[in-house]
């Protein structure tokens, strides 16, 4: 006979990654203000990953200690920014995007992993300025950790793809942390996919994933999230 009675044997059911929450949110926060999410290879051409964004054949970025090499020309790209590239060849202008996904680089350590994640953004108009990536970047980081009083501070910076460029770092407990680079877009990126750099401006932004997912959640140890411990992944689920 059966037992109708007896308590059913129930099984585990699986959670999003840390990390997969906060593209979720990030995509969801993004689209809201009308920015449409965009993806590209992982292994990219080295015109894609580089020469496109203005990093020249002999710049630094591109020597094997920071680049995984796939063959004489293909990398495995090391930021998102080749997404950039490939969105305004593909598509004209006005263009309003995120690309996230994720890159890979030589290094590994508690703050570094060989693989993780960035989100680009993009916005290219014919009137786009500094002013608009302040706002864009404030208002994102203010929704997403849910605090009105969150500062965005600007610290001129380089990047060969924007011109001028900055580095952002945003106020937390008492201090400032960086949370990613940013600009407007180089006129000789411009260049490259065929965009008027007289008629448009851009700006442009990369921010790290894990960075955000970190201070989200306050995990300390950035390996957690390549573990696949069970004891720390169910804590999201
Ligand atoms: N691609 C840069 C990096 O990985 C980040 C970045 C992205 C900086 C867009 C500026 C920018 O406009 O370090």
């Amino acid at each position: 006979t059966i037992d109708v009675t007896l308590p059913a044997r129930t099984r585990g059911t699986g959670g999003l990654h840390p990390v997969s929450l906060t593209l979720r949110r990030v995509e969801e926060l993004f689209r809201s203000i009308g920015f449409e999410v965009a993806e590209g290879p992982e292994i990219e051409s080295d015109f894609y990953n580089f020469t496109a964004l203005n990093i020249p054949e002999d710049h630094p970025a591109r020597a094997m200690h920071d680049t995984f090499y796939v063959d004489d020309k293909h990398v495995l790209r090391t930021h998102t920014s080749p997404v950039q590239v490939h969105y305004m060849q593909d598509k004209a202008p006005p263009l309003k995007i995120i690309a996230p996904g994720r890159v890979y680089r030589v290094d590994s350590d508690a703050t570094h992993s060989p693989m993780f994640h960035q989100v680009e953004g993009l916005w290219v108009d014919e009137h786009i300025s500094f002013a608009n990536l302040k706002g864009v970047v404030q208002d994102f980081l203010q929704r997403f950790f849910e605090r009105d009083d969150l500062q965005v501070r600007f610290r001129p910076s380089f990047f060969p793809f924007t011109e001028p460029s900055a580095e952002m770092d945003m106020s937390w407990n008492g201090g400032w942390l960086e949370i990613g680079g940013c600009g407007m877009v180089h006129p000789e990126v411009f260049r490259h996919v065929g965009i008027d750099s007289e008629q448009y401006r851009g700006f442009a932004f990369g921010l790290g994933v894990e960075r955000l997912t970190m201070l989200r959640y306050g995990v300390n140890d950035l390996r957690l999230f390549f573990e696949n411990d069970l004891r720390f992944l169910k804590q999201f689920a």
